[in-house]
């Protein structure tokens, strides 16, 4: 699904702005006629959470409506207009002037709806969106009853997983409208051939059409351009770039690349890319970018920002990119869900480089086996909607698709022979073979946790592990938790021969705490965590990137390891104030000066 453009034949309208919102806690809102009208409304920004715009909304999780007139164009008459919703967390169901338009599960990728035929055209047409983040087993992520911590440590809201239930509408919603033959999607892939870039596009038109197309790629020396020939509304075509300047942290060069359909001699649509030409590859034990080893340096982050919840921030985008250059990181990984369009789009000018992840979190396989044929649905078809979402972005070096899957019980070392070790087996593989078959570009992987089956390791192109030794294990001993870590990861490697990433491992850490000699929760002890694991994978070429847990401290249900409702393992604030450890990784990583 292509991102909506604003050019000279597609028109884009942002609807963000103040809505009107109304919780619905009897679920009656559509038996009454809420499409068409709320009858007691407050007013509500969009995008952002609701959890905390009101302070009676903060754990409310069920349904709510939220509403909103516009005026649609009148040149836009005889086009064909979507309405799309960024993130709509959980599931939504649209209606246009009363009438049902569509419904989408799951919380973190867009979907659009066409409303070409229930716009108004002499007058305001109403938009009405319910939206619902019920912690139910079947979603992905699971709501708790169906797994994650149990007893004590379990929190309120009773997630599966370690951040806020956030919910509400998180990102833009766009009314666009196309001709009515359009483009419907591009895929761009990258090689390079004796330095030069490869470009291989296919453009897939609305329509099963026969005709001709453009493409045009803005090279430095001029423009390169090509013909796409449309066959069955499919198009493909190559453009070589000789002497292309290879798209990376260093030089995060884009080349803007239109691609134009053309009906009766004139263009009919017109869509624009900027593409950065690179290459990702995983040989033996390492990680090329463009053929070179790479290592990552970074974090596991969150969309999370006081007030915004989950809402998309921009200055908040720009701001982390700058403290990532300041530190000296050059990566991240889209912990737990993927983020937001404009996130990918800032790294991919800026040239950090991502792990996308999908929002595949506290998956447990000693489950009922409907509950887990449902999430295994609804997982593959996230990853569907991943990979059409970002394939095209260069930022985007490989897919994530689960983190922390466990076999039985949370944190238990896992027998093979288990039978929720085969279950889990054959769920993953699903899941790593659909993300494969889709892009065969990227590398796969899953983040593991503690005791993870090696069987589930061997699915990964990269082995990711999150690992806490020296804090849920070996508490206080930081030195005892790098050796079991020193330990592990050389028969890790030794069993499996692939390149390991350290994807999670950090303390929780409260600014302004300070001890000799370093105790938990302190930031000398921070450090010191940081340290010992920095040093264990300097000693060992295979560890090809250390992606610090987390990069800002974050809300979580509340719960009694979470004061504050938070979690603490930032090497930032919440609010972005560098603690002790920010300046110690900045010194390790070689950063920059402020951004
Ligand atoms: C890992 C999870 C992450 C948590 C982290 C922690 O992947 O979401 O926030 O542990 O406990 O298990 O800090």
């Amino acid at each position: 699904m292509l991102y909506p453009q604003q050019n000279r034949i597609r028109q884009a309208l942002d609807l963000s702005g103040f809505w009107q919102f109304q919780l619905d806690p009897e679920g009656v809102g559509e038996a009454e006629g809420w499409a068409r009208g709320l009858p007691a409304p407050r007013t509500i920004a969009v995008p952002g959470s609701w959890n905390e715009q009101f302070a009676d909304t903060r754990d409310y999780l069920d349904a709510a409506w939220y509403a909103t007139v516009v005026e649609a164009p009148p040149s836009w008459r005889g086009q064909r207009v979507f309405l799309r919703v960024g993130s709509a967390n959980y599931a939504a169901a649209v209606w246009v002037n009363g009438a049902p338009v569509g419904a989408h599960e799951g919380g973190h990728l867009p979907f659009a709806c066409d409303v070409t035929e229930h716009l108004s055209w002499d007058g305001p047409t109403s938009i009405a969106i319910r939206v619902d983040n019920t912690l139910l087993p079947s979603r992905v992520p699971p709501g708790a009853a169906g797994g994650g911590a149990a007893g004590f440590l379990r929190g309120y809201p009773a997630t599966t997983f370690d951040f806020f239930p956030y919910a509400g509408l998180h990102r833009p919603v766009i009314l666009y409208a196309v001709p009515p033959l359009h483009l419907a999607d591009v895929t761009v892939t990258t090689t390079v051939e004796d330095g030069t870039g490869v470009v291989r596009v296919t453009a897939r038109a609305s329509e099963p059409w026969a005709g001709a197309g453009a493409l045009t790629l803005a090279a430095e020396t001029g423009p390169i351009t090509a013909a796409l020939a449309f066959a069955d509304g499919r198009a493909e075509a190559t453009l070589r770039v000789p002497g292309a300047r290879l798209w990376g942290p260093g030089d995060p060069h884009l080349y803007p690349l239109t691609v134009a359909l053309h009906d009766d001699g004139r263009v009919a649509d017109t869509y624009t890319l900027e593409v950065g030409i690179r290459t990702v590859e995983v040989r033996g034990d390492r990680l090329l970018l463009n053929g070179e080893p790479i290592f990552l340096k970074g974090f596991g982050k969150h969309e999370d920002f006081p007030v915004n919840g989950r809402g998309l921030n921009l200055p908040l985008l720009v701001k982390d990119n700058a403290l990532l250059k300041w530190i000296g990181a050059n990566s991240y990984r889209t912990s737990h869900y993927p983020y937001a369009e404009e996130a990918l789009r800032l790294a991919d000018r800026e040239g950090i480089l991502i792990i996308d992840e999908t929002p595949a979190v506290g998956l447990g396989f000693a489950d009922d086996e409907g509950l887990i044929r449902q999430r295994r649905e609804q997982c593959l078809r996230q990853i569907d909607e991943l990979v059409a979402r970002d394939k095209n972005h260069p930022c985007v070096i490989g897919w994530c698709v689960a983190n922390e899957p466990f076999p039985a019980a949370f944190g238990q070392p896992a027998n093979e022979d288990d039978p929720a070790v085969k279950i889990g087996l054959d769920f993953l593989d699903a899941l790593a073979a659909r993300a494969r078959a889709l892009d065969p570009t990227r590398p796969v992987t899953i983040s593991a946790l503690h005791g993870t089956p090696l069987s589930w390791l061997r699915l990964c192109d990269i082995v990711c592990l999150n690992r806490y030794y020296g804090w849920y294990t070996q508490a206080g001993q930081p030195a005892a938790g790098t050796a079991v870590l020193a330990r592990e990861l050389d028969d890790v490697h030794a069993a499996l021969g692939k390149p390991l990433a350290l994807t999670e491992f950090g303390a929780d850490t409260i600014a302004g705490h300070h001890s000799i000699p370093p105790e938990m929760f302190s930031e000398e002890y921070q450090v010191e965590f940081l340290r010992g694991y920095l040093d264990v994978a300097a000693a060992r070429p295979f560890v090809v990137g250390l992606h610090v847990w987390n990069f800002a401290d974050f809300k979580t249900a509340q719960g009694i390891i979470r004061p504050g409702g938070l979690n603490q393992k930032g090497v930032f604030t919440r609010d972005r104030r560098p603690k002790m450890a920010a300046h110690f990784l900045r010194e390790r990583w070689g950063g920059g000066a402020p951004g």
